[in-house]
């Protein structure tokens, strides 16, 4: 096994100036430092009922996102000092983790960050952004509607299974991008406003094959107050995840 630390991964690599500035994991309950652990739901499972039903809620939060925790503590057993390093930043650095593991780090620790992303940007109850982020959304996507059009378009043009995401830089600046299975922009050291998971696991039971509904339709479990707490955070860097 290499000998990797904090500081070695931390200068060693072309991602190692951006991935600096990433903030370290915290040990809290948002179950982001090793061993990782689920986090709750923020609102009951029926909770963005009729649009996401309360089983799909139950498998995709209880065994989909559960089985990306464990796969990840499991990779992770046996390399302490890469398991120390905390999430956003071993997923910045991956060409450095070692080899054995990279291909588990990427999908589980990619599978971690997303779900746990994607469960607290629900419960709301849709609508429109306002403030600093409805007017960032206008300067950047030329309106909302235009804004929900786009994310849409990709979200359905992702190929088998991956996520549709808002990227947003330090200064305020939004961008859209969509990538497979469980990659993650934190992998290109970019981060992430809010997103969505167009794995037919998030929509199967209740939409089959109707991915373009299931994107229409969740919009109106969007909560944007705290995807604008999202905003001001990934302005001021802090942005957990
Ligand atoms: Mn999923």
């Amino acid at each position: 096994m290499p000998v990797l630390t904090r500081r070695t991964l931390l200068l060693t690599g072309a991602a190692a100036a951006t991935a600096a500035t990433l903030p370290r994991a915290r040990a809290d309950a948002t179950g982001l430092a090793y061993p990782f652990s689920l986090p709750a739901l923020p609102y009951a499972t029926n909770a963005n009922e009729p649009f996401i039903d309360a089983m799909t809620m139950e498998i995709h939060h209880g065994k989909h996102h559960a089985a990306y925790v464990t796969n990840l503590n499991a990779a992770l057993k046996d390399y302490p000092q890469v398991a120390a390093l905390g999430l956003p930043a071993m997923l910045a650095q991956l060409a450095q983790v070692p080899e054995g593991i990279r291909s588990a780090v990427r999908n589980n620790g990619g599978g971690h960050v997303n779900h746990s992303m994607f469960w607290q940007l629900m419960g709301g109850k849709g609508g429109e952004p306002s403030g600093p982020l409805a007017d960032a959304v206008t300067r950047d996507f030329g309106s909302f509607a235009a804004m929900k059009e786009q994310f849409n378009k990709a979200g359905a043009g992702r190929f088998g299974s991956g996520w549709v995401m808002v990227v947003v830089d330090r200064e305020g600046k939004l961008s859209l991008t969509s990538t497979p299975n469980q990659d993650t922009p934190i992998m290109d050291a970019k981060m992430v406003l809010f997103g969505n998971d167009v794995w037919e696991h998030a929509y199967y039971l209740k939409y089959q094959n109707r991915r373009a509904d299931y994107l229409a339709a969740w919009w109106n479990v969007v909560d944007w107050g705290k995807i604008a707490d999202r905003y001001d955070a990934a302005k001021k860097g802090a942005l957990a995840l």
